[in-house]
């Protein structure tokens, strides 16, 4: 694995030792009414936008941003849902993605949309944190726990957002009672982009539907830089697509978004 996942899961886990139990003992959240991403994307698709998950991504390993204070997260928030985007995903990962729960929150008060949490998820506890409507959780990561994880992912509210980047993952992901699959573009490995990973995957989720009688939404996770990119991984089959760098990296979200969703 590369090394600053490995930085990131060890920093979460010291993280997650030092905080999680006065999350403990705060006890279960008050439950707040929870915003329907599978509509959302329905209803984008019945309109003619391309459903794009809009991410709001201060550095990634080795890239920084910008520096996004609770402020800037909500004002960026905002720009991606006027320009049409489905929901937004915001890094939650301190360390290394220099993202923050505040931020989170700040953005979920701000827009109407759904709202992923994009973290590295490794301990239940974590779950027990509030603000999202809709977590992620790493199939490469979590391994056999996957499953529990979905389970307890779903008893807390959340919609879960399974992501995996190989057929051994996905074999994994399609066990459990997730709803949603990210297929994630990018090696966590290598960092290497390849958005064959989509058009791989892609077709194994929609025969496996075919053949057990379920429908999964797929998301196209990373390495999207134009509309170019979307066009081909929503023609490999993809529901929706998840973009975070290109959006960061332009002078205008505003802009840069509707230019993914139109
Ligand atoms: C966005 P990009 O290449 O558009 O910035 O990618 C998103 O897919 C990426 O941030 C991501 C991620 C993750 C971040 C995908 N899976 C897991 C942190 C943790």
């Amino acid at each position: 694995m590369h090394y600053s996942i490995l930085h990131i899961l060890n920093t979460t886990k010291t993280r997650i030792q030092a905080f999680g139990p006065d999350v403990r003992k705060e006890g279960p959240q008050p439950q707040f009414q929870k915003r329907d991403f599978i509509a959302a994307v329905a209803a984008a698709r019945a309109e003619g936008r391309v459903p794009v998950i809009a991410e709001v991504k201060p550095a990634s390993p080795g890239k920084s941003f910008r520096e996004i204070k609770p402020a800037l997260a909500a004002e960026l928030a905002w720009e991606m849902e006027e320009a049409g985007a489905v929901a937004i995903s915001v890094l939650t990962e301190p360390g290394v993605f220099h993202g923050s729960l505040e931020n989170l929150k700040e953005v979920r008060k701000t827009v109407c949309l759904p709202v992923l949490r994009k973290d590295f998820i490794i301990d239940k506890v974590q779950l027990e944190e509030e603000g999202s409507d809709l977590v992620l959780l790493i199939a490469g990561i979590l391994g056999k726990e996957l499953g529990e994880f979905v389970e307890l992912a779903i008893e807390k509210g959340f919609e879960p957002l399974v992501e995996v980047h190989s057929m051994e993952e996905l074999e994994f992901a399609l066990e459990t009672k997730a709803r949603i699959i990210g297929i994630n573009n990018r090696n966590f490995e290598t960092l290497e982009i390849d958005l064959a990973t989509t058009e791989k995957l892609a077709p194994l989720i929609r025969e496996f539907d075919l053949d057990h009688g379920t429908s999964h939404i797929i998301i196209s996770e990373s390495g999207m830089n134009s509309s170019v990119d979307v066009r081909r991984v929503m023609q490999a089959g993809a529901d929706a697509v998840l973009i975070g760098s290109a959006l960061m990296e332009s002078d205008s979200i505003f802009e840069k978004t509707k230019e993914f969703v139109q």
